[in-house]
């Protein structure tokens, strides 16, 4: 009997001490990891950075960009209409603490973006002749480009020319120059710093008509001898959509047009959908309500498993394409800070990143390392 007890007691024992050696292993696990250490081979990884990382207020986020990332994006600070607020007047100081924080931490360093309809300079909408949009757009990619020479790794060049359906979007500038605008930006950026890398980058780049009007507006860029380096598919995907075989064919299919293909922008959302809305066309906006908003005090276990599974399924396919795939950016570094908070519906709670509200890790970072470690 007493033996027995002994016996017991041991093995108690040594099952304490064990799960303490495993939570401490867990915990130094957890520490030591590093997205960027553990894909260095694969490709550069990395997150869009907003006021608080750039001035260096959000300390905490901050922290994870220096330990996980090695690539950033800003998320606004270098758009038109931030940087170029009006025609006379440039205002480079928040892009100008963008790019010295890259620097700093020697990252791989994104402009984005030089040509976009939104957010661009106010009195743009009014221009109505030709030769004075080229000089406007000129002036901007010139000064800009030209500001950043050497110091900016890769610029996101034109940023969403496309409709869904393949053809080129309405935009000011299509409406105004025509079609030549797209190869008159890239001209521009490749003269004002020769040594940058040019991207076109748009959402739903794995839909089948779009992916085809990409094709067709990389092969006329190239066919005309314009530079062009690489080709961004934004990734605001969700937890179903897109399939992994069309962003598959997509990736394959803008690889064999011989330029890089980077994921800029991804994020993966876990809320409904109002109506059928794809993308990130950021016109959209509805009515919050309690069904649109279901997790507005914490995700529930089995979405959250869900999400690292899509992560998982998602960085697998990275994994096999590592050949062509550049970078993998998300689009902000936490939770809290996602865009997809307020957009397509105001104020809500989305979680669709790799790290929470708290700036810790979720399931899906720990999937998403645990393809490299496991
Ligand atoms: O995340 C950005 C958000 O804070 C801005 O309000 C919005 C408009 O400038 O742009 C968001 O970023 C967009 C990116 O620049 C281009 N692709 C879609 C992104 C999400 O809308």
């Amino acid at each position: 009997m007493v033996k027995s007890i002994v016996v017991c007691v041991i093995i108690l024992l040594f099952l304490v001490g064990f799960g303490k050696i495993r939570e401490t292993k867990l915990r130094t696990e957890e520490h030591d990891a590093s997205l960027k250490k553990l894909y260095a081979k694969d490709f550069y990884i990395g997150a869009a950075v907003n006021d608080g990382v750039i001035l260096g207020k959000n300390t905490q986020a901050l922290q994870i960009l220096k330990k996980e990332f090695n690539t950033i994006s800003p998320e606004n600070v270098m758009k038109w209409q931030e940087i170029h607020p009006s025609p006379n007047s440039f205002n480079f100081e928040m892009a100008d603490k963008y790019v010295a924080l890259g620097k700093k931490n020697n990252m791989h360093i994104v402009g984005h973006t030089l040509l976009w309809h939104s957010q661009i300079g106010s009195w743009m909408n009014s221009v109505k002749d030709s030769a004075v949009m080229a000089n406007y757009i000129k002036e901007h990619i010139t000064t800009v480009a030209e500001r950043y020479k050497g110091k900016i790794d890769s610029w996101d060049v034109v940023n969403e020319a496309l409709n869904e359906d393949g053809a080129l979007r309405e935009s000011v500038f299509l409406k105004v120059m025509g079609e030549r605008y797209l190869e008159y930006a890239f001209k521009i950026a490749e003269k004002a710093d020769p040594s940058a890398e040019l991207y076109y980058n748009d959402y739903n780049m794995w839909k089948p008509k779009k992916r085809e009007g990409a094709i067709q507006l990389i092969e006329n860029l190239q066919k005309n001898g314009v530079k062009i380096h690489g080709v961004g598919m934004q990734g605001h995907w969700g937890l179903t959509e897109p399939s992994l075989e069309e962003v598959e064919t997509s990736i394959i299919a803008y690889s064999k047009l011989g330029i890089k293909v980077a994921i800029t922008e991804l994020d993966i959302t876990v809320l409904p959908n109002p109506w059928e809305l794809e993308g990130a066309e950021i016109s959209q906006n509805f009515e919050n309500s309690d069904e649109m908003n279901p997790y507005p005090d914490v995700l529930p276990d089995s979405v959250e498993v869900q999400l690292a599974n899509r992560y998982r399924d998602i960085f697998k396919l990275f994994l096999k394409h590592s050949d062509k795939i550049d970078r993998v950016t998300f689009w902000g570094v936490n939770d809290k800070s996602s865009w997809l908070n307020n957009w397509p519906i105001k104020k809500r709670t989305n979680y669709p990143l790799l790290f929470d509200r708290d700036y810790k890790t979720k399931k899906a970072y720990h999937v998403v390392t645990g393809l490299k470690t496991n």
